[in-house]
């Protein structure tokens, strides 16, 4: 049962969507994220400042930051020490994510290249050539086939323990390289990173908390220069470059006389298959046997981005809305692979007529059925799981189907491939319309929802403050719905964003606010930003640009944010990280880190004092490379603005 009876809703969404399925499942009884965030109140205060350890069987331990209980855990590991292990260990769990996709996507590229799929096959042969080049690969009178292999067998090193220096790593500025090198965290091998991380976190290794944390800096780095650097590349190679599109988001892009089916997760292997199912001829005759117009197909998360750059496929919603799509009740089956999926989407399910499908043995869902995905029978197995979601049709009960809105347009499928196209072929358009104070300057905003902040404020309250002051916003993840469903992503948004940013966005098109795709697609962020700052001749830290997760709540998460840090982007994070037990440690990450990394964290929930600290730090970073600058002064919080009324 809902614990928000009758009131409250709209403190949790700005979405009309979301408030009016809550409404919803109240009156179905069913429970929701929010609901289980409310019965979980108060949270342990020692884990959200991140004191408590339960890292070895002399424990669970917890030190107390106020001075008054215990100040060690069993060991003697003081605060600072365990701050730093959780820290790590969810840079560790974060980037093994991220990256553990990547192999997925590796190994299909691997199938590819031993002839072993009829499924996949290489849809951008000029990329998969240019990443030979990258690694070294003679590309001469090679086939398609036999430059997947040899590309493949030399990207699997990249797992592995054999390398000094991850190869893709080396698109970073030299300056950006040799701080790298100069602190110790050159990105080696993935698996190595991550392992390594989780051998020195085990009691009694690292304690040395600095330490501890520059190898969870290497551990994310082998992430955003390996494993999801390699999952993004490997996606266009294999499935297609994005390019500018329009489609559509929100629950109004559930269809009421058609088939759903829902994509959910992240890795698109198996989605591409099921929008390649979904238009057999037979499942659609099959579908109009039952009574539906047709098969109508739309993602969730960042499957959805990945089918949504690529394809169009309009997107139902972000992390928030994967149990409210389901009480739509107008889902045959959300098929997922994994990621972000909560356990609780079965339990939803059973409310309505809903199929949940899982497909990677590695992400098994207690009353969802199970069908193993294996990339060498993709197309048949996609095939299945669309006859499924037909045959359900019937179950569908018309008294329980409500959707609620109507769609939002938005511009999706900017791959840097895709901006330098738009630019006319090289970045030189960007860089002069920064350096002439058209464009201020740049902001990745990107990462989750969290029920602990009202759905899409976040992202949405920033990016319009940046883009209403000439400051070009990039999305990715669960980010860009949210701007999305805002309507931030259309050419007609440029009415939206200051003067020189809305000129520039009329004259070639776009949005104000483009979207760069999934959460491993953070990747196209930092190798655009190296690819600038290769152009002048500086290091990444010394450009106008800043990262931003106003809402994250995922290790992922903090795995992409120690990367974009230390790959010298200044970042904000909404969602307060469990660091505040150790003053050391939060002293470190918010300006420590400026002369180790050349960029630093903050810590801002509020999203107009966020578009203030970034707003300073972009004029500091114009000033320093000589470009007009207002005074960072001149740029006053909210409450001062007030003040002077
Ligand atoms: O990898 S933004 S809620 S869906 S973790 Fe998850 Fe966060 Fe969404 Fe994508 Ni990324
Ligand atoms: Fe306690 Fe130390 Fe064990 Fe952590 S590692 S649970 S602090 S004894």
């Amino acid at each position: 049962m809902s614990v928000f009876s009758g009131n409250g809703y709209e403190k949790l969404s700005i979405n009309a969507d979301t408030l009016a399925m809550l409404e919803k499942a109240r009156r179905d009884g069913v429970e929701t994220v929010w609901d289980r965030l409310a019965k979980q109140q108060p949270q342990c205060g020692y884990c959200s400042l991140g004191t408590s350890c339960r890292i070895c069987a002399m424990g669970p331990c917890r030190v107390d930051p106020f001075g008054e209980g215990p100040q060690r855990g069993v060991c003697g590991a003081d605060a600072d020490i365990i701050v730093a292990r959780n820290l790590a260990r969810m840079v560790a769990a974060g980037a093994s994510a991220h990256s553990d996709h990547g192999r997925d996507i590796l190994e299909t590229l691997h199938l590819v290249g031993e002839g072993k799929t009829d499924t996949y096959t290489i849809s951008e042969p000029e990329k998969l050539r240019r990443l030979a080049v990258e690694y070294g690969i003679q590309t001469a009178d090679k086939s398609d086939q036999q430059l997947a292999a040899e590309l493949a067998w030399e990207m699997m090193e990249d797992y592995g323990m054999r390398r000094a220096k991850l190869p893709l790593a080396a698109r970073a500025p030299q300056a950006r390289q040799e701080i790298w090198e100069k602190t110790g965290t050159y990105p080696r091998g993935i698996d190595r990173e991550n392992v390594e991380m989780l051998h020195r976190t085990h009691m009694g290794v690292d304690n040395d908390w600095v330490n501890i944390l520059l190898h969870a800096v290497r551990t994310s780095l082998s992430d955003g220069w390996g494993g999801s650097l390699i999952a993004t590349e490997l996606s266009d190679t294999l499935f297609g470059l994005p390019t500018p599109k329009m489609s559509q988001m929100n629950l109004g892009v559930l269809k009421a006389d058609q088939v759903n089916i829902i994509l959910h997760g992240h890795n698109p292997m198996l989605s591409e298959v099921i929008v390649a199912a979904a238009q057999d001829p037979d499942l659609l005759r099959l579908a109009e046997a039952h009574g539906a117009t047709g098969i109508n197909l739309a993602g969730l998360c960042c499957t959805g981005s990945e089918v949504l750059m690529r394809k169009g496929i309009p997107m139902a919603g972000n992390h928030l809305m994967q149990e409210l799509v389901i009480v739509t009740g107008a889902v045959e089956l959300m098929v997922v692979d994994y990621q972000c999926i909560m356990p609780a989407v079965t339990e939803t399910a059973k409310c309505y007529h809903t199929k949940i499908v899982s497909t990677f043995d590695k992400a098994k869902f207690p009353g969802a059925q199970h069908i193993s995905f294996d990339p060498e029978h993709g197309i048949e197995i996609g095939k299945q799981i669309v006859r499924l979601a037909v045959e359900n049709f019937p179950q569908r009960v018309a008294s329980k189907v409500n959707i609620p809105v109507e769609p939002v347009e938005m511009m999706t499928g900017f791959s840097i491939e895709a901006i330098l196209q738009a630019l006319g072929g090289t970045p030189q358009p960007l860089i002069d319309a920064i350096v002439k104070g058209q464009i201020r300057g740049a902001v990745g905003i990107v990462g989750c929802n969290n029920p602990k902040i009202k759905q899409d404020l976040g992202h949405t309250e920033l990016t319009r403050r940046l883009i209403e002051n000439d400051i070009l916003v990039v999305v990715t993840g669960c980010a860009a719905i949210a701007d999305g469903k805002a309507g931030l992503m259309t050419p007609a948004a440029a009415d939206k964003a200051g003067p020189g940013l809305s000129a520039i966005c009329k004259a070639l098109g776009i949005p104000p606010v483009l979207h760069l795709g999934s959460c491993v697609d953070n990747t196209r962020i930092t190798v655009l930003a190296a690819a600038l700052a290769n152009a002048l001749g500086v290091d990444i830290s010394a450009l106008p640009l800043a990262g931003a997760a106003p809402e994250w709540y995922s290790e992922k998460a903090v795995a992409i944010g120690v990367y974009v840090v230390a790959s010298g982007i200044y970042t904000v994070l909404g969602t307060t990280p469990p660091i505040f037990g150790s003053p050391n440690i939060v002293k470190l990450l918010t300006e420590g880190l400026e002369g180790v990394l050349g960029a630093t964290f903050a810590v801002e929930p509020d999203p107009n004092r966020a578009a203030v600290l970034i707003r300073r730090h972009i004029e500091k970073k114009r000033a320093g490379l000589g470009l007009s600058a207002l005074l960072p002064d001149s740029i006053v919080m909210p409450e001062a603005e007030l003040a002077l009324v």
